[in-house]
């Protein structure tokens, strides 16, 4: 039925954002039963490697990053609580991240009891609390960052543990593209002729190790991190693997390659993955990687702001590119707004509003309820536009278009 005015579209909007379940299309999650890969609960949530960046900007001198790695985790969580929340404003997202969480969990915030909260914590069960924090999040699967050149997550696949399916894969190959000597150690060792020179043979036996893991996890998509400096085509190494390995692998499988661009990797090492930073990337080698394979598949999402009008503009250019993700530093209210606003007005709804990027689990939770709220403002100005000039959408249009943002038109571009 239509929407008789704009206060029921607005209403309208608002419950079709609050009530739609999310696909979740990057994260950093694992099986439970792959031990402690899997981070949860408030200590991890509070050293997340946002606060820990953060509490270097305000940490006394006396306070030193190599102290500071020293200490148990718990420790560490003690000085990002006492020196960002309760001495330090909580104002920053990460910040306030932790606290919704904690707040939609049903703990009482107010009280800034820590200890409090560790003691609920610790009477979690991870197999209950799982799908506890999906369903509070509203998101019906999340896409794992799977690294076949990490042995601490390989033997977890080699063991054959189990996996729900509300946890789905994505082979992760920075390592291939950015350091291939070191790919080639590893794969040489699992069986596979590879020589640190490349070259027709070596490319072939990596495309079989791709292939041979696609079939051990059945990923959604084949995932590389690139740096601003990332050009294609290009005399460095790694795009001789994108063209002759990677991609043939990935239409082989018939899977996209999402490429993440514009992390600046450990500006400052002694933050450890706090330490990365953001450069301005260069739009044209995903431009040139469309018009060389018209028939592969890319997502990409960049880092940089300065790259987001870009890329949605080259968006339109190639059907067989899609836009995902209001990437780490762009994970920010402000950002996202501009940006989801940006992609409706240039794309339509043919892109993926976001991905929490989520480390440790229980951000699934506030990184959802955060973008939710941006998203839905934007959602009901953008329909009220549209109510303005006389057209009518109807409840189940509505509830339609913001699917497709939140998963809907991810899954049709892997069906593409
Ligand atoms: O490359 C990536 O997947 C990045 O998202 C991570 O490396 C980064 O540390 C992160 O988790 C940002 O949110
Ligand atoms: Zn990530």
């Amino acid at each position: 039925m239509q929407l008789r005015d704009v206060e029921s579209l607005e209403s309208e909007v608002r419950r079709a954002v609050e009530d739609v379940t999310i696909t979740d299309i990057h994260t950093h999650l694992f099986p439970p039963s792959h031990g402690k890969l899997l981070l949860w609960g408030v200590d991890e949530l509070l050293t997340y490697h946002y606060l820990v960046a953060e509490l270097f900007t305000v940490a006394p001198r006396s306070l030193t990053p190599v102290k500071f790695w020293k200490l148990s985790k718990a420790r560490q969580a003690d000085l990002i609580w006492e020196h960002l929340f309760l001495s330090g404003g909580a104002l920053s997202e990460a910040c306030r991240g932790v606290i919704t969480t904690l707040n939609m969990l049903g703990l009482d915030v107010a009280k800034r009891d820590l200890a409090g909260v560790r003691t609920w914590f610790s009477r979690q069960k991870i197999d209950e609390y799982l799908p506890r924090a999906f369903e509070l999040a509203g998101i019906d699967y999340a896409v794992m960052t799977n690294d076949p050149f990490k042995p601490q997550e390989v033997k977890h696949w080699e063991a054959a543990k189990p996996c729900p399916d509300y946890l789905r894969t994505a082979l992760r190959i920075d390592t291939m593209i950015l350091d291939w000597p070191a790919a080639c150690k590893t794969m040489s060792a699992a069986g596979y002729k590879t020589d640190p020179a490349g070259g027709a043979k070596s490319f072939a036996a990596a495309r079989e190790f791709l292939l041979d893991w696609a079939k051990k996890i059945k990923p959604l998509y084949l995932a590389a991190s690139l740096g601003p400096d990332f050009a294609y085509p290009s005399e460095a190494a790694g795009c001789a693997v994108i063209r002759d390995v990677v991609v043939p692998a990935a239409m082989a499988l018939g899977v996209p390659l999402a490429m993440m661009i514009g992390v600046r990797k450990q500006v400052n090492p002694s933050l450890a993955d706090g330490g990365d930073g953001v450069g301005v990337a260069d739009v044209t080698a995903v431009q040139h990687l469309c018009q060389e394979f018209p028939k592969a598949k890319f997502i990409v999402t960049m880092l940089s702001k300065v790259n987001q009008h870009e890329l949605c503009v080259l968006a339109r250019k190639f059907g067989r590119l899609h836009v995902e993700g209001c990437w780490w530093f762009c994970n920010n209210p402000s950002i996202i707004e501009e940006i989801t606003r940006m992609r409706l007005e240039l794309l339509g709804t043919a892109f993926t509003a976001q991905h929490s990027d989520a480390r440790v689990l229980d951000q699934v939770i506030y990184k959802w309820a955060h973008t939710r709220k941006i998203v839905a403002d934007v959602l009901v100005d953008k329909y009220t536009d549209l109510f303005a000039a006389s057209w009518r959408p109807t409840a189940d249009e509505i509830r339609r278009d913001v699917r497709a943002i939140f998963g809907g038109s991810f899954e049709a571009f892997l069906a593409k």
